[in-house]
């Protein structure tokens, strides 16, 4: 549709540019634009291009950093259009996220949430430093399909166990997914604490999330 106002959303991103890709997503909204479409042609384009570069070692994390903050930001400018236009009706699922407790490194999990929520997920991000019993009432509170974990210590990994333990005392656990990520989350850890899904990056979180919902 719009190819200039796609390709300049995903400059916004590239550039961390806060404020211009709150105004492009303005824009957007304005021209009536599908507001999954300036998510996935525009803004993630964005975002996918960041992460490899900061793959490959030619971004630093401030790059990621405020190239996240951007995408928030125009996220948040996109959100309430969704819901306005019922597309929340076609959300893929629920999940509920956050950084355990006693941890309080919050960059990775955001871009998660960010990514799930352009993904088409309705995301509930209750921030870091996480209490336990938190997770499990917000998942009973909002029905999740999903309870994201992030840890980003090797102290904290522990209370990803004793989330899925709580969600089991709780007689949540055979209805909820978990899945579970973080720097030193590794896929047998994830094996022996009982998660469904695990990954080490964003983009692979959209996919696990995905084949969790079986879509
Ligand atoms: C930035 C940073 C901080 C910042 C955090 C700022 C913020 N607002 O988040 C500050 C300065 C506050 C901080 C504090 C500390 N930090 Co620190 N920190 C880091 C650092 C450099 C980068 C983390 C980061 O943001 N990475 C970038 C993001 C994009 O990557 P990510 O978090 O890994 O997330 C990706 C994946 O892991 C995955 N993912 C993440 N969450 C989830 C969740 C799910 C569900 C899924 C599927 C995937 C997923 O997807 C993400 C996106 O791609 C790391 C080093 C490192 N390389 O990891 C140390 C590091 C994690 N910190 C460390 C330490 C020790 C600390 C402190 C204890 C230091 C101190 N003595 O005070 C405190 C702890 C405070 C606390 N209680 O939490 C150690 C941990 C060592 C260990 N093995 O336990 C590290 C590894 C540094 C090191 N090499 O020693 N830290």
């Amino acid at each position: 549709m719009d190819k200039g106002l796609f390709q300049a959303m995903a400059q916004s991103i590239m550039d961390g540019e806060v404020e211009v890709a709150e105004r492009l997503a303005r824009q957007a909204v304005e021209q009536g634009i599908d507001p999954l479409e300036a998510i996935n042609q525009g803004f993630v384009v964005g975002v996918n291009y960041v992460g490899e570069q900061f793959a490959q070692g030619e971004m630093f994390l401030p790059d990621l950093v405020l190239a996240g903050e951007a995408m928030k930001a125009a996220v948040a400018v996109l959100e309430p259009e969704m819901a306005r236009r019922g597309a929340e009706r076609q959300m893929l699922g629920k999940v509920v996220l956050g950084t355990v407790a006693g941890d309080i490194h919050e960059i990775g999990k955001t871009l998660v949430g960010t990514m799930l929520s352009a993904s088409g997920f309705q995301v509930y991000d209750l921030g870091v430093d996480v209490p336990t019993e938190t997770f499990v009432e917000k998942v009973r509170q909002v029905n999740a399909d999903i309870v994201g974990l992030s840890a980003l210590l090797t102290t904290t990994m522990a209370r990803q166990r004793e989330v899925i333990e709580a969600l089991d005392e709780a007689g949540l656990r055979s209805r909820i997914k978990v899945m579970v990520g973080g720097a030193p989350v590794t896929a047998s850890w994830a094996d022996e604490i009982g998660a469904d899904g695990h990954s080490e990056d964003a983009i692979g979180a959209v996919a696990v999330a995905k084949r969790l919902m079986g879509v």
